[in-house]
């Protein structure tokens, strides 16, 4: 946490399609007023869903812009964890944008190429927090699920209702849900729509913490700060290691595993923790 007015938020030039920024990134953070009132998180990103009017709906390029957004923060050594949230206290984000897939065929879909945004999405290596108040329903699940975890509103509900406009997920929920929720309960929500409360998100194992309605982003922003706090190669590491366990077959999962945690012994992070440990005193990370 630093000790100085949080900047203005600062959002890329990120326009394509219609121009409109659909984006909006604060980073630093403004830090939780129950942290410190008036400081910022140093090395935490806030990235915010700018869509109210649609409920966040995704569109192509509120796609593009999101991911733009994250690989630029991923590339930045400053910045070890990021808060990903929507505009407004309704939704998350309401899945894909209906208007824009209506007159789709696969061809188009195909051909666009416009969900290469989502392999990209999987290849950011910084630990990403959904922050989820309202609905986080079809792609806007998706989002969430993509994330690394989700902190939940006690008013959120979650839910793959693509079969009710006669599709089908399409970008990661059968497989992402299925591993989080289990197959029988992923089953009965994909193939009825019906939409989850927090507290049965959190009871599956989908959520990694359920609060207050009006808590939601700040809690989500502390959970940031305690993971910026840590290691940042270690952070990344131990990130892509979870989630080589729904990835791969448990052996390999094991070898890579060993092999990561080996790796991290050449780093001056491991020396500085483990002497801070032996000496008594708090590590300071040089994140190489
Ligand atoms: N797409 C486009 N516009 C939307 C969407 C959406 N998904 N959701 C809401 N909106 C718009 C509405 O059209 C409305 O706009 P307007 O005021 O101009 O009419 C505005 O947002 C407010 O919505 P409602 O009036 O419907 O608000 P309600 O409170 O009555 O209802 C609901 C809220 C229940 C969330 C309702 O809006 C709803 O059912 N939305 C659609 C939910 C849905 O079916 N989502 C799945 C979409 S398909 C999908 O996500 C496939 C994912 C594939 C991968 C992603 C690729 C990009």
């Amino acid at each position: 946490m630093t000790e100085t007015p949080p900047s203005n938020e600062t959002a890329p030039d990120l326009r394509s399609g219609g121009g409109a920024v659909l984006i909006r990134v604060a980073f630093p953070a403004p830090a939780p007023a129950a942290l410190a009132p008036m400081a910022v998180l140093a090395h935490v990103a806030l990235v915010t869903l700018d869509r109210p009017e649609a409920l966040n709906a995704l569109s192509f390029d509120l796609l593009d812009q999101l991911v733009e957004a994250l690989e630029t923060l991923d590339r930045d050594p400053a910045c070890r964890a990021a808060v990903i949230t929507g505009s407004g206290d309704r939704a998350f984000a309401a899945g894909a944008d209906i208007r824009e897939l209506a007159p789709q065929t696969s061809a188009s879909l195909t051909s666009g190429r416009r969900f290469d945004v989502w392999d990209r999405l999987a290849e950011v290596g910084l630990p990403l927090i959904a922050a989820v108040r309202g609905v986080a329903l079809g792609g806007g699940c998706e989002l969430a699920m993509a994330c690394d975890m989700i902190v939940a509103a006690e008013d959120a509900g979650f839910g793959q209702p693509e079969i009710r406009l006669g599709v089908m997920p399409g970008a990661g929920g059968t497989q992402r849900l299925t591993r989080a929720i289990g197959k029988a309960r992923a089953m009965e929500l994909i193939l009825t729509g019906r939409t989850m409360s927090a507290s049965d998100a959190a009871a599956a194992g989908l959520v990694t913490t359920v609060v207050p309605t009006e808590a939601t982003v700040d809690a989500a922003l502390e959970l940031a700060e305690r993971i910026a706090a840590m290691p940042p190669l270690a952070v990344r590491a131990a990130k892509a290691a979870v989630l080589d366990a729904a990835d791969r077959p448990l052996a390999a999962g094991l070898a890579r595993e060993r092999e990561t945690f080996f790796g991290l012994f050449d780093t001056q992070d491991q020396a500085e923790g483990m002497a801070a440990f032996i000496e008594k005193r708090p590590p300071v990370w040089s994140g190489r």
